[in-house]
């Protein structure tokens, strides 16, 4: 059985420029012409003036003047004489604050349909806590400088792989393209898929441009199962015992296990053994399992891993807030997240960490992205707060404080979305409220 990524398309987008200023500082000469043109200047001042028309703003400690001034008019002073230079009032910022592209991830603080990221991140940014991300491996990105811990590749068949062998302990992402006849649901173009999640996890907060992830202090364990034409069963079975620390024969142990695993992958199928047993072990150890519920616009209860016992399966939501067309559906759904219109608008998508190149890698980028993949890695970033809230809390209480402070649906699902719009702020608040009063 192979099991496919459950992204749909993409649409890229470059980053976002910084707007321009329209203030500028005007430094004056000390002579009778610069008297003049100073005098001129204050004149066109016009306190209800257009947007357009020249405006003092203040005079400034260090000598210069600061004027309202269209990019035109500031150059054309900078050449008249007296004047001795005209610089741009730039904008500065913090060096940690809010990452440039903030304002597209809706999907974090839109006061409807967003996870309310703010109001957890008052209590914990995931410090301590681990997520292991079951992908297509990952590539370098400055949004995951610092960010990841050593993981692994489970892809046994080389040639899937792309990496000249088998299982390695290097799990990055060597492209998933494949040409038509290849596969059954061949992708001309690589998806970068592991890394597009892992960012909606763990994007690094604060650098320069860029998004950053709902548990920005957590770290990721990158995980390679999937590659061309997708991934198989048992290499995703072994994998979720590994990244839970389990034994698998010829692997290293790992010393810390995660708290979490995101898988964002299934198939049609039933849950079969080798599954069950996988999850059952890894919840056993204390490893929450979180799964996509799939793009089928199907019963959630026939796509494996999201029918299995025990997971925490998320169905997304639209930029509206009602269910995704695409999305899965069902009695099988714990909880919902936002995970993107998938209409003409890419900006209704959920944006995060990106590759350019087709095939291999080229440059880091970010982009859109559609699917229930993308909103399971923000049910999987929710449970890292909670576990750096609580690094006690069980694997049952994390699944029952999901459920408990999911918010109403903002939109309809009529076929079933579980518990709700998964809510950081409220969950992350109930569980550090339950730790004060044990
Ligand atoms: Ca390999
Ligand atoms: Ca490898
Ligand atoms: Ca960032």
């Amino acid at each position: 059985m192979r099991l496919i990524p459950a992204a749909l398309l993409a649409s890229l987008a470059a980053p976002v420029a910084v707007a321009e200023s329209s203030r500028y500082i005007v430094h004056f000469a000390d002579n009778v012409m610069a008297t003049a043109v100073q005098q001129s200047l204050r004149a066109a001042v016009q306190p209800q003036a257009d947007a357009h028309a020249p405006r003092h703003v203040r005079t400034l400690a260090t000598g210069g003047e600061l004027f309202q001034l269209t990019p035109e008019d500031a150059s054309a002073l900078a050449a008249t004489p007296g004047v001795v230079a005209v610089e741009e009032d730039l904008v500065l910022q913090p060096t940690a604050g809010p990452d440039p592209l903030w304002r597209r991830q809706w999907y974090m603080h839109d006061p409807k349909v967003g996870v309310d990221a703010e109001v957890a991140w008052r209590y914990t940014r995931g410090a301590g806590a681990v997520v292991a991300v079951l992908d297509t491996g990952i590539t370098p990105h400055p949004e995951f400088d610092g960010q990841l811990l050593p993981g692994y590749d489970f892809v046994s068949d080389p040639e899937a792989a792309r990496d000249g062998d088998g299982r390695d302990p290097d799990p990055n992402d060597e492209g998933d393209w494949a040409d038509p006849g290849e596969c059954l649901r061949p992708r001309l173009k690589s998806t970068w898929h592991g890394s597009h999640v892992a960012g909606i996890v763990a994007a690094r907060a604060g650098n320069r441009p860029g998004i950053v992830g709902l548990a920005p202090e957590a770290k990721v364990i990158p995980v390679r199962v999937l590659a061309r034409c997708g991934g198989q069963l048992s290499d995703v079975a072994d994998a979720i015992v590994w990244a839970s620390g389990g034994d698998v024969p010829g692997v290293p142990t790992l010393a810390r296990r995660a708290d979490v695993i995101n898988l964002s992958l299934g198939t049609i199928g039933a849950c079969g053994w080798s599954m069950q047993v996988a999850i059952e072990k890894a919840m056993a150890r204390g490893t929450v399992v979180v799964v996509a519920a799939g793009n089928d616009e199907s019963s959630a209860s026939l796509h494996v891993p999201g029918n299995c016992p025990g997971v925490i399966t998320v169905a997304a939501l639209a930029r509206d807030g009602s269910m995704a067309w695409y999305s899965n559906y069902g009695a099988q759904v714990t909880l919902s997240a936002p995970g993107g219109s998938l209409r003409e608008r890419g900006s209704d998508d959920i944006l995060s960490t990106l590759y350019l190149g087709k095939r291999s890698r080229e440059t880091p980028a970010f982009g859109y992205y559609a699917g229930t993949s993308m909103a399971a890695p923000q049910v999987s970033a929710l449970v890292a707060l909670m576990r750096s809230a609580d690094p006690a809390i069980s694997v049952d209480a994390v699944r029952q404080q999901l459920v408990d402070n999911a918010r109403p649906l903002p939109g309809p699902c009529p076929k079933g979305c579980g518990a709700g719009l998964m809510d950081a702020g409220a969950t992350v608040d109930a569980v550090v409220e339950d730790r004060v009063s044990r």
